[in-house]
């Protein structure tokens, strides 16, 4: 069998996680976890941790470790026999040595993108929440304004892209992701790609992956449902 492969995207809120690990899933058939996803699916399904997580989003604040640990953890123990990429975990120095404890990453894509570009991006974007779909106004609208592409449903804002919410989320980002940035760069396995398009960094992503995972047909992707 294949070595399997364990990567990790960060980056600050907007700056193109959720719609480069698509891609990367699509392009490479890793199987795409997303931890924002998972909080969102455990709110909308009125959860413990659901119900805890809504106070902490709602004021544009981090979820705390241990129950973001108590979600995601035990499914990625789950995941023996798959390649997967992680979007949004870990965001603090401890989610990344609990993650360290159950497996070890191959690689961690960061990306730098500048804050005027990121509250462009955050005020614009509207999602369909039963897949997760994105959208933005300017750079991948909706074919009708206002619906999901494939089901016709409509599409809302997520409460953590109001004004508020979005400030103190970026602000706080810098900090809290130092040091799991320096953790990764001290183990060699961090890349990290600058720029304000996601579809100019795309090449340079696509390149590193390709010299580390054999690209694959989309039918292959698959999107993880929750637990
Ligand atoms: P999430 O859901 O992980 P964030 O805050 O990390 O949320 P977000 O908002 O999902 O990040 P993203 O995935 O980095 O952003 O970016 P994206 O959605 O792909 O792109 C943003 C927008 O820009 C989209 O509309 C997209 O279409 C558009 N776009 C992309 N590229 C371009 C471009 O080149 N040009 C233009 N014009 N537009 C572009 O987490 C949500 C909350 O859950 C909690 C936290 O409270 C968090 O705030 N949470 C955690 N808490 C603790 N620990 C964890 N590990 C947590 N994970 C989630
Ligand atoms: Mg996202």
């Amino acid at each position: 069998m294949a070595k399997l492969f364990r990567a990790v995207i960060m980056g600050p809120p907007g700056s193109g996680k959720g719609t480069i690990s698509e891609r990367i899933a699509q392009s490479f058939g890793l199987a795409r976890l997303s931890s924002g996803d998972f909080v969102r699916e455990n709110i909308a399904a009125n959860t413990d941790a659901g119900v805890l997580a809504k106070t902490y989003i709602e004021r544009g604040l981090l979820v705390p470790d241990h129950v973001m640990t108590r979600l995601l953890l035990p499914r990625l123990e789950e995941m023996t026999r798959h390649s997967w990429l992680m979007d949004g975990f870990p965001r603090t120095l401890a989610q990344a040595k609990a993650l360290n404890s159950t497996c070890d990453l191959d690689l961690v894509i960061s990306l730098n993108i500048p804050y005027e570009t990121l509250k462009e991006r955050l005020s614009d974007r509207w999602i369909h929440p039963a897949s997760g779909r994105v959208y933005n106004m300017g750079f991948n609208p909706p074919h009708v304004q206002g619906r999901d592409d494939i089901s016709g449903e409509p599409l809302i804002q997520h409460d953590d892209d109001k004004p508020e919410a979005l400030v103190a989320r970026l602000r706080h980002y810098k900090d809290v992701a130092k040091p799991i940035i320096d953790l990764y760069k001290s183990k060699g396995i961090l890349h990290t790609f600058s720029g304000t398009e996601t579809d100019r960094i795309w090449p340079y992503i696509n390149s590193l992956l390709s010299t580390k995972i054999p690209s694959t047909s989309q039918t292959d992707t698959q999107r993880i449902p929750m637990p």
